[in-house]
């Protein structure tokens, strides 16, 4: 049987799209070893585990072709000093891209290579950004108040691949320094 088109809406202003086939919701507990400031990583677990970000899922079977689509939502705050995050992943099927659009709120997309080339890039509403094949990527909220919501769409074959990952994080992280958002650079990554 052939698949029919078919729309869904995304209304303003929490985006949520009306049809969700997922929601996953990725609470502090499940990030361990990734935000640099241990300490606080513990402390803050031992109070509460903090919802940090969730994803509406539009679900397509995981084959050559289709696009996996949804919305994510970063909520605002902090772990120590860095900014909340997603998990960020390179895809199963490295050679697979990525789109994203912003709707709201404010942040920045971290990407990188297998081969060591880096990218940030700030994202506000109305922006797009695209990753290209090969690039890991991690969404940073860093509003005070607004959560970060983005679509992204990829290819429904992709997979993630966290482990890679989860050894060191990435070469770059987002902290606040002396009051400002900053980007500097991880600490886990030993300098050429
Ligand atoms: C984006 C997409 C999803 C991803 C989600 C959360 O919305 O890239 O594929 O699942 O971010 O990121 P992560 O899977 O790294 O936790
Ligand atoms: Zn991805």
């Amino acid at each position: 049987m052939a698949d029919f088109p078919f729309t869904f809406d995304m209304p303003f202003p929490r985006w949520i799209p009306t049809r969700v086939d997922n929601h996953i919701i990725r609470k502090l507990s499940a990030m361990r070893g990734q935000y640099q400031d241990g300490h606080a990583y513990e402390e803050m677990l031992k109070n509460e585990d903090t919802v940090i970000y969730e994803v509406y899922e539009v679900r397509r079977p995981e084959i050559a072709g289709e696009f996996l689509m949804g919305v994510s939502v970063v909520h605002p705050g902090m772990v120590g000093a860095e900014f909340f995050m997603t998990k960020g992943h390179f895809h199963r099927l490295i050679d697979t891209a990525e789109v994203y659009l912003c709707l709201s709120g404010e942040g920045f997309m971290l990407m990188e290579t297998p081969e060591g080339d880096a990218s940030v890039n700030p994202i506000s509403p109305g922006r797009v950004l695209y990753v290209p094949p090969r690039w890991a990527h991690r969404t940073v909220s860093t509003s005070r108040q607004q959560d970060l919501v983005f679509f992204f769409a990829y290819p429904a074959n992709a997979g993630h691949d966290y482990g890679t990952i989860e050894k060191k994080g990435f070469r770059k992280l987002v902290m606040e320094v002396e009051g400002q958002v900053q980007v500097v650079d991880n600490p886990r990554w030993e300098k050429p």
